[in-house]
């Protein structure tokens, strides 16, 4: 298992690529999830999608177990939001590709997702709470969606600049 670098804005080139599904969830899927699930241990972030290091697989892991709490990782190969509820829930989301930036983010409340395990087994799970939210947002990023296109354009608009003009100064 190794921490890899996560790539984050400027780099729309990558953040914004739409990953391409595996085959199957053999050995080698296995390494990148363990690699995964090191580099967002390490951020910490509580999920990361395979692009964030940039490999355009729609691979996601994610763990929501709290500081001091047994570890919980969860793997999704291939996850497809199959149901989506009416309601809406609110919630302040931050990402590790865009680093200390948080804001307000409405999506449903609930979502029926279909993917393969870590074993490639198919599974289907009915999630709620920050794990809706979480996994909405990582299968977001399989398609080139980043939570500022959730917001107003004048906020997206903004925080890109930022970004841009961080890289331009040398200070990403
Ligand atoms: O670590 C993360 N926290 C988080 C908080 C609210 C909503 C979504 C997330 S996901 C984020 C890690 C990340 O960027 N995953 O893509
Ligand atoms: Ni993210």
């Amino acid at each position: 298992m190794t921490t890899r670098p996560i790539i984050t804005l400027p780099d729309e080139k990558t953040l914004r690529q739409v990953s391409r599904p595996v085959a199957a969830v053999d050995a080698a899927t296995r390494g990148l999830f363990d690699d995964m699930l090191e580099t967002m241990y390490d951020a910490p972030g509580i999920g990361l999608a395979a692009i964030q290091i940039g490999m355009p697989q729609r691979l996601v892991v994610l763990d929501l177990a709290k500081e001091g709490e047994d570890k919980t990782p969860m793997f999704f190969a291939n996850p497809e939001i199959v149901w989506s509820s009416p309601e809406i829930s609110d919630y302040e989301e931050g990402c590790l590709s865009i680093p200390e930036f948080f804001e307000m983010v409405q999506r449903p409340k609930e979502v029926k997702v279909h993917y393969r395990d870590r074993n490639n087994e198919p599974r289907e799970l009915h999630a709620t709470g920050l794990l809706a939210t979480c996994l909405q947002h990582e299968i977001d990023h399989l398609n080139g969606v980043l939570f500022i296109d959730h917001i107003s354009k004048l906020k997206r608009d903004r925080v890109i600049k930022k970004f841009q003009k961080a890289q331009k100064l040398g200070k990403l």
